[in-house]
C-alpha cells in the first residue's frame, strides 16, 4: 500500500458500548472504508462488554491495549468493592479475556501509523493534555515534539482522553485522537478531579487519508440509540454513565457519579 492509497478508519474507547459501535462499523461500512484500527478500553463499563467484545473478534484489526482492559484482565476475584469491574469480569468468558491479553501497549500499522492508548509511556496519561490541580491544559508543541523524538511514523495515533482532537506539529508530525465510540463524556478524579466531555452523545470517530495533500483527517459523529445503552447503566447502578451517554456532558452541576470513570 503507497502512502497515497491510506484510508484508515480509527476507533477507540468504545467502552462495551455495543450499540455506538455498531453504528460506527454501519457508517464506516457504508464508507467503504476496508482498513480499520482501534486504540483500546474496548471493553470496560456498566453496558455490553460480551456482545462488544464478539463484534471486536470478528474484525481483526490492529488493537492496542489500554489502562482499562489491563484493569479487566489484572483483576482478581476480590472485585466486590468495584461493580463494574465485577459485572464486565462476570459477562467476559475466557476466550474474551484471551483476546483482551493478546494485544500490546503499542503497535505500529500500515507503517505509517504509531498506535497508543495514552500517551507512549504510560497507558492512563493523556497525550494531548495535562491534568493538574489547576485542570486541565493542552501540552503545547514543543513538549509533544519532544515527546514524539522516538517515533518515526508520521502520524501518531492515540485516545484515552475521549476528546477528538487533531494536532498538526511543526515539524510534519500528525497527532490524531479519534474520541470516543462509546463514552462521550466521564468524570474522574484521577490524578486530579476532572471532566472531559464532547459536548454531545453522539459516536464519534476518526477517518486519517493520505493524498496528494498529504495527511487529512475527518471526525466523524454517529447518532445511534444512546437512550438504549444509558437504560443498561442505569439499570446496572450506573445513573453517572447514564447521564453521560445521554447528554456528552460531565460538567460538575448535573449529576456526576459517585465515583470516578477509573474508580471501577
Ligand atoms: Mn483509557
Amino acid at each position: 500500500m503507497s502512502p497515497a492509497e491510506i484510508e484508515v478508519a480509527v476507533i477507540s474507547d468504545i467502552h462495551g458500548n455495543r450499540w455506538a459501535l455498531e453504528a460506527v462499523l454501519e457508517d464506516i461500512d457504508r464508507r467503504d472504508i476496508r482498513e480499520i484500527v482501534s486504540l483500546g478500553d474496548s471493553l470496560y463499563g456498566p453496558l455490553a462488554p460480551a456482545e462488544t467484545a464478539d463484534m471486536l473478534m470478528g474484525l481483526d484489526m490492529p488493537t492496542v491495549r489500554g489502562n482499562e482492559d489491563r484493569l479487566v484482565t489484572e483483576a482478581k476475584d476480590e472485585t466486590a468493592n468495584a461493580p463494574t469491574l465485577s459485572y464486565v469480569r462476570g459477562q467476559l468468558t475466557q476466550a474474551h479475556l484471551e483476546w483482551l491479553t493478546g494485544s500490546e501497549r503499542t503497535a505500529i500499522a500500515y507503517k505509517s501509523f504509531y498506535l497508543c492508548h495514552g500517551s507512549l509511556d504510560h497507558d492512563d496519561e493523556y497525550m494531548l493534555c495535562e491534568v493538574s490541580e489547576d485542570g486541565v491544559r493542552a501540552r503545547d508543541a514543543e513538549t509533544l515534539m519532544a515527546m514524539l523524538r522516538s517515533i518515526r511514523q508520521p502520524v501518531l495515533l492515540c485516545g484515552h482522553d475521549h476528546v477528538a482532537r487533531t494536532v498538526r506539529l511543526p515539524d510534519g508530525k500528525l497527532i490524531v485522537n479519534p474520541g470516543s465510540v462509546g463514552l462521550p463524556a466521564y468524570y474522574d478524579d484521577v490524578p486530579y478531579p476532572h471532566v472531559m466531555e464532547a459536548g454531545t452523545p453522539e459516536a464519534r470517530y476518526s477517518i486519517v487519508r493520505c493524498g496528494q495533500a498529504g495527511w487529512q483527517v475527518e471526525n466523524v459523529a454517529v447518532r445511534y440509540n444512546w437512550e438504549a445503552a444509558a437504560t443498561v447503566a442505569r439499570n446496572n447502578e450506573r445513573a453517572d454513565w447514564a447521564q453521560w451517554l445521554q447528554s456528552g456532558r460531565a460538567s460538575p452541576g448535573t449529576p456526576l457519579g459517585r465515583i470516578g470513570m477509573n474508580g471501577a
